[in-house]
């Protein structure tokens, strides 16, 4: 159990997931916090990496992907995805272990199951068949972050535990057209689809894929309650608990965003993996579940969205004026 005034590095905290994790680290009264941006400290730097952990003595790591994204990003970046990823989390791993950090925690994802995984999909299914090709570098990166935590358990007795997020969405998260998930994609999408008063708007895919979304506010509870309260050496799944088909959320998205116009489907767009709903029973039996129901969090995301485009706006008509 971590005690209030325990010192806590939180890795990547500028991303939509560190963001929501220091603010509910600080709401639960911890303000021992350690952050960093990239010109004070390079995870991907072994050195620097090093001098880090052993002067900072921390107690505590939460380790988030340093690079990640949708389908396309997936597609398009899959150097980047594998070599960020394994660098920045083996330095981490291995110096969390030099230092004697008292715990680690390690997010993989839910692309690391099978591509066409028994759903929903229990933790006991990692490395029982081939992955989706669409994410296979990025998941290949995650599987060896969740065996180097193992392994170091194993050999060094150290308490580092892997836990698997379903699709995250919310506040902060990355609405580029290009590299998004699909809750930011969509609410970009319609959002602007609505402004240019366009009579369609076109989804990629078929529609037919399900996916599971946890509001992140709802994930970084579970990553510090599992950092009090689980210490095994096998993974735990962190969802919902309840799927839904691309084109149900594209419906749910729709009326939040108040488009009106037709959605089309573009086949063309790859789909990714069938389905990815993940069984959440280890967590359930922990006391654990998710407060957030998809639409209030879809409300929530898309307040914040209208709010940074206008502030975006703003700036935008302040600069201009000022030329
Ligand atoms: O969220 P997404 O990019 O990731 O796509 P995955 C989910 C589904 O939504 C796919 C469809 O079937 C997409 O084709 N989709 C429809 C869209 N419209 C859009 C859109 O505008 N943008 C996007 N991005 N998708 C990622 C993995 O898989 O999920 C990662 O590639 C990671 O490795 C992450 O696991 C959680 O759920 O398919």
């Amino acid at each position: 159990m971590m005690n209030k005034e325990a010192k806590i590095f939180i890795a990547e905290h500028e991303s939509m997931i560190g963001i929501a994790l220091v603010k509910c680290l600080k709401t639960a009264g911890f303000n021992n916090l350690v952050t960093k941006s990239s010109p004070q400290l390079a995870l991907t730097n072994q050195s620097e990496v090093r001098k880090f952990f052993l002067q900072e003595e921390l107690e505590y790591v939460f380790l988030s992907p340093v690079k990640e994204g949708g389908i396309l990003a997936n597609i398009n970046y899959p150097a980047e995805l594998i070599y960020l990823n394994l660098q920045v989390q083996t330095n981490i791993i291995h110096f969390a272990c030099e230092a004697k950090v008292k715990k680690l925690l390690f997010l993989g994802s839910s692309c690391i199951y099978p591509k066409f995984c028994l759903q929903p999909m229990k933790e006991e299914a990692l490395l029982t068949g081939l992955l989706e090709p669409t994410n296979e570098a990025y998941a290949i990166a995650k599987i060896a972050g969740i065996k180097m935590c193992q392994a170091y358990n194993k050999q060094y007795n150290t308490n580092f535990i892997s836990v698997v997020p379903t699709n995250i969405y919310g506040p902060y998260d990355n609405f580029d057209l290009k590299t998004s998930h699909v809750i930011p994609g969509l609410i970009r999408n319609f959002h602007q689809s609505k402004i240019n008063r366009k009579k369609e708007a076109i989804i990629w895919g078929s529609g037919a894929p399900r996916r599971e979304f946890l509001y992140v506010d709802d994930f970084a509870d579970a990553c510090i309650f599992l950092m009090n309260n689980y210490d095994q050496l096998e993974i735990i799944n962190i969802g919902y608990g309840k799927d839904i088909s691309i084109k149900e959320l594209a419906l749910i998205i729709k009326d939040v965003t108040e488009f009106d116009g037709e959605l089309v489907f573009d086949d063309n767009k790859p789909d990714g993996m069938p389905y990815k709903l993940l069984d959440i029973s280890k967590m359930n039996k922990l006391g654990w579940s998710a407060k957030t129901d998809l639409k209030e969090g879809l409300k929530k995301t898309y307040i914040w969205f209208k709010q940074i485009e206008e502030e975006k706006q703003k700036n935008e008509k302040r600069r201009v004026n000022k030329i």
